[in-house]
């Protein structure tokens, strides 16, 4: 019977885990010339909030200078910020969505 080779090479394998993608808050801010209709228009439209909640939104802006609209991964956060300031410029508005990393 012939003998067995019993020489390992130990091997090593690294597992890494996927990061999850860091979130980024975007901020209604108030300002005293924009209307309270187009401001609910504009989150109804660009963040795809409801009627109250976008109210709720721009009332807390209105009182308390800035509003947390929602939480989206960095790019999507960035695209609807601009998208929504833009939508305010053309319409004559200072109207200001800001980002801001979450935590
Ligand atoms: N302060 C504005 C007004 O009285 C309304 C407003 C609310 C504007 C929230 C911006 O983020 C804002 N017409």
């Amino acid at each position: 019977m012939p003998m067995q080779d019993t020489t390992t090479t130990p091997r090593v394998e690294t597992v890494l885990k996927p990061e999850r993608p860091k979130l980024h808050k975007v901020i209604l801010v108030n300002d005293d010339f924009t209307p309270r209709e187009f401001v609910i228009s504009v989150l109804k439209a660009e963040f795809r909030l409801g009627g109250e909640q976008a109210r709720r939104v721009m009332m807390t802006a209105h009182q308390r200078g800035v509003c947390v609209v929602a939480v989206f991964t960095k790019d999507v956060a960035e695209a609807k910020a601009t998208n929504a300031t833009d939508a305010a410029r053309k319409n004559g508005f200072p109207l200001l969505f800001t980002t801001e990393p979450d935590e």
